[in-house]
């Protein structure tokens, strides 16, 4: 196996024997064939495209087929099984359908042509054979940049398949998502050509986001700054993790009444802030912090635990029979919630367990301020920045993780001056959501604006503010000081970067698919850099 895609790849080079998450070689080799076989099914799609052939069922699979293969989301050999054995059944029936429409279904590509074996071992044989990674380019630049794109897409269409749980689809999203995914299939593009197209995966990853923010705005109205406790009330309780806000609508809905509490955990926390979702009596708090910290958390959780999305760890035992997956998500032997999203198996489990025995008291946290609240205090936070009560914004988010390096997050946030705000989103922020940071003539110091794909509301809040000083977003006294795990970071980087955003930070450790030339590339157009080895470093160079 050959994988680099996340943060805590082994090393800080690749992870070849077994991930460092706990994916297995078999696992990784099945992502390599799917990957490959979606290849396949995309260059049919282009050449349907051409003839009018749009197959709405085609562009869903492909988007949640990627998405399996983001880093924590499936870790279930068999369910990569059905996916590839359906990724080539639509290819052929597309053929069909392009052929009858006067298409062109010759293609030279294998991808467009391959039998998947008939067992497990036989697809991992298939995969590990592909040395997908590798065989991107020969040459190491140009397949930096292919990587860039792989994983790109791989983020953008985790927000591709939420926005369509929620009824937002459009079509030039699967579009470029296919044309993409066959263009990979081709070599001989020269750097530029490359570095145009992972900039437009983040050019399209902005549209996805804009789609998901429509669906979860549209469907649960938009946030409104909420107190979230961090105590727990006395009874039986489910913890919902992941990011999809219709899960959690589904479970809300099905424990109505049955005397459950429901906790969110990790980038759930949000969730409490939507109108339509705080309306449920039985929609408690929050509980625990980041992905990484589960296995330490969860054995303390005394009822059932649903994972909508990334990011799963490997259940311990003292806590497996606990955990549930739904959608994309999925732990071999971990029961799964399928798409009929009947949870009577996670309400068993939770009544069955004890529960919390007391009520417990631990303050709240604010969440809330999308782009809605922020901006409905425009007026507010632009005399502030005039009358120079407010110096600068920091927008301070992106993922957690387990790797030493990331208290530079938590010590940052504490060592801005007191007279600027620190926008926040995504999980790295639990690091320092609860800390009592104050306000600046009553707005709060630190606002949290929500899931990472809510990336989008942050940068609409970024382009408002510049509009208004009649300035470009690079021209703001704003700086990005991000932190990445997996791929969707990566495409929100990639998008911030189309926008031409300047001068942002990234940390702990730059990603081990960029190649020295690429990084120059990357720094000598948008002056991106690493975060320096203390937070006053940066502080000290942005501030002056
Ligand atoms: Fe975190 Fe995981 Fe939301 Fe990621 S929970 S690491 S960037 O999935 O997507 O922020
Ligand atoms: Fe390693 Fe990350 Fe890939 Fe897992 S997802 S195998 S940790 S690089």
């Amino acid at each position: 196996m050959f994988c680099n895609q996340c943060e805590q790849t082994a090393q800080g080079t690749g992870c070849t024997k077994v991930g460092v998450c706990g994916k297995k070689e078999e696992v990784a080799s099945l992502q390599d064939l799917l990957t490959y076989a979606v290849q396949g099914l995309s260059l049919v799609a282009v050449e349907g495209r051409k003839v009018g052939v749009v197959d709405k069922a085609v562009d869903r699979f492909t988007a949640e087929a990627i998405f399996a293969c983001l880093t924590n989301v499936d870790f279930d050999p068999i369910r990569f099984q059905n996916w590839i054995a359906t990724a080539v059944s639509l290819r052929e029936s597309l053929k069909t359908t392009v052929k009858a429409a006067g298409g062109n279904v010759d293609f030279a590509e294998p991808q467009a042509a391959f039998t998947p074996a008939a067992t497990i071992a036989g697809l991992e044989d298939q995969g590990a054979k592909l040395d997908f990674i590798n065989s991107l380019d020969a040459n190491e630049d140009l397949r930096s940049l292919k990587q860039i794109t792989v994983y790109g897409v791989r983020g953008l269409a985790a927000y591709a398949d939420h926005a369509a749980i929620l009824g937002q689809e459009d079509e030039s999203v699967f579009t470029y998502i296919h044309e993409t995914m066959a263009e990979l299939t081709r070599q001989g593009q020269d750097l530029n050509t490359l570095v145009g197209m992972a900039l437009k995966c983040g050019e399209v990853n902005l549209k996805a986001m804009e789609l998901l923010d429509a669906g979860n705005t549209g469907t649960y109205g938009h946030p409104v700054p909420t107190p979230v406790p961090l105590g727990q009330k006395k009874g039986k309780a489910i913890l919902v993790s992941g990011h999809d806000l219709h899960d959690l609508e589904l479970l809300l809905k099905q424990t109505e009444g049955k005397g459950i509490n429901i906790y969110t955990h990790g980038e759930m926390l949000p969730c409490h802030s939507y109108p339509e979702l705080k309306k449920y009596s039985h929609f408690y708090g929050h509980y625990g912090t980041a992905w990484q910290n589960q296995a330490k958390e969860f054995p303390l959780f005394p009822g059932a635990i649903l994972f909508t999305t990334n990011c799963i760890q490997k259940p311990a035992e003292s806590y497996k029979a606990n955990v549930f997956t739904t959608g994309l998500v999925g732990w071999p032997d971990v029961t799964h919630i399928g798409a009929e999203k009947d949870f009577t198996p996670v309400i068993n489990r939770a009544l069955a367990l004890e529960g919390f025995t007391s009520d417990t008291d631990k303050g709240t946290v604010l969440t809330g301020f999308g782009r809605n609240t922020v901006l409905g205090v425009a007026d507010k936070v632009i005399d502030a920045v005039k009358a120079k009560a407010i110096r600068h914004f920091f927008l301070v988010g992106g993922c957690d993780g387990a790797k030493p390096g990331r208290n530079y997050y938590t010590e940052f946030v504490e060592q801005v001056p007191a007279d600027c705000m620190i926008l926040t989103l995504a999980c790295g922020k639990f690091r320092f959501f609860d800390k009592q940071l104050g306000d600046i003539g009553g707005i709060p110091r630190l606002l949290d604006v929500g899931q990472c794909n809510d990336a989008y509301s942050a940068i609409q809040i970024a382009v408002a503010l510049a509009g208004a000083f009649e300035c470009g977003v690079n021209d703001l006294p704003l700086s990005m000081i991000l932190s990445w795990y997996e791929q969707k970071a990566v495409v929100i980087l990639l998008t911030l970067l189309s926008l031409g955003i300047k001068d942002i930070r990234l940390g702990p450790s730059l990603p081990a698919f960029i190649t020295p030339n690429v990084l120059n590339v990357l720094v000598e157009n948008f002056a991106i850099k690493p975060i320096a080895a203390t937070p006053a470093e940066d502080l000290k160079t942005i501030l002056g």
